[in-house]
């Protein structure tokens, strides 16, 4: 990899982490004391902790009580939280203990890999479409870019995933898919059920027929005050399974409709076994508006770097999405349009990260 880049020069700073794969990692091993320009975020957009409330100790679901007496208890916590946060987190998920130990252990693995290694999975050099490694979110687009790495895998079937996805993390990452996602489709059945909809086996299985697990890399950071790990946004699929480690940084918007000044937001805590589950987008639309997506960000720290593994479950790019029409027939309104989960998905990725704008796509 190239080694000669200057921090403040936009062009030799884009080259080195973006275009060779260098990554923040690549910038942090470099020696910096201080961010560079390109990475200072507006005010408006930096984690002030003036505006963060308290932490939220008290939404944690045994989801095993969702087969026994406690049913109607625990499916009326999930909607509460997918109604009001958007967010809430799971125990006795059925993911066992020791893989999502061995999750952190590969991501970790992964990104402490040499620059090439990795850059061989950057867009448009990569074996396969289904395996990006990149940094930021769409940096060609983003005026201050975000303190993280990812490779993000996406699944079609068994065989390429093992073709494929990288050799350090591929076993952990396909076990990860497959043992969340009885939960997933559990908790979406409870979702739409309360809603009053019928959704078959096979309608439940499109709407999250695409299952893309990330593996996020924010490392230590010299000066988390004027940085994001990740800027506000919403998922834009149905339900996210989220892995983080005990680093803590995560933040969930309380609210929609607070302006910028009064918004309040809470940390979602670490909690040793459980997985955080949010309401993404897709939802929002088909419970028309019922549920909410959850607006998140992350921020950085400047002494230990923090990883994070997600599942986005989202529809296939063939499927439609639109509000349940039992939904629209009980509003008297649809609030939003009908999409094709695909066109959805190419917005998304073709903008930088801007709170639940991505959501305009679809408004009526
Ligand atoms: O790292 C986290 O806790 C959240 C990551 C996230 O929001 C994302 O990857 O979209």
């Amino acid at each position: 990899m190239a080694s000669t880049f200057t921090y403040n020069d936009e062009n030799s700073l884009f080259n080195f982490v973006v275009k060779e794969g260098n990554g923040v990692k690549g910038l942090v091993d470099s020696g910096l004391t201080e961010v560079p320009d390109r990475y200072i975020q507006p005010p408006q957009h930096r984690i002030n902790k003036l505006h963060i409330a308290e932490s939220l100790k008290d939404m944690t679901i045994d989801l095993s009580e969702l087969d026994g007496p406690n049913h109607d208890q625990v499916a009326k916590a999930i909607t509460h939280a997918a109604e009001t946060l958007g967010f809430f987190q799971v125990v006795n998920h059925g993911v066992p203990l020791e893989l999502l130990e061995s999750l952190k252990v590969v991501a970790h693995k992964f990104f402490a890999q040499p620059a090439e290694k990795k850059a061989v999975y950057l867009k448009g050099v990569s074996p396969s479409p289904m395996v990006k490694y990149g940094t930021s979110f769409v940096p060609e687009k983003e005026k201050a870019l975000e303190w993280k790495d990812y490779v993000s895998m996406t699944y079609t079937n068994d065989g390429d995933a093992h073709n494929f996805w990288p050799n350090e993390c591929k076993e952990v990452a396909l076990e990860y898919i497959k043992t969340s996602t009885e939960m997933v489709k559990k908790l979406l059945q409870t979702l739409i059920g309360n809603l009053g909809v019928k959704a078959d086996d096979s309608r439940l299985d499109e709407l999250v027929g695409l299952k893309m697990v990330n593996m996020n890399f924010y490392p230590t950071c010299p000066n988390p005050e004027v940085t994001v790990g990740v800027g506000r946004h919403s998922d834009m699929g149905t339900l996210t399974v989220l892995l983080q480690d005990g680093i803590g940084g995560l933040y969930v918007k309380k609210g929609e409709s607070a302006s910028k000044e009064d918004e309040e937001w809470i940390e979602i805590p670490p909690i040793d076994g459980a997985l955080v589950i949010n309401v993404g987008d897709t939802l929002q639309i088909l419970s028309n508006g019922r549920y909410k997506s959850a607006e998140h960000r992350v921020r950085t720290t400047s002494t230990e770097s923090r990883v994070s593994v997600p599942i986005f479950n989202t529809p296939l790019p063939v499927v439609k999405i639109g509000p349940f029409p039992e939904l629209v027939a009980r509003d008297g309104v649809a609030r939003y349009r009908e999409v094709m989960f695909g066109e959805y998905m190419n917005n998304f990725f073709s903008n930088s990260h801007d709170g639940k704008k991505s959501l305009d796509f679809a408004s009526a």
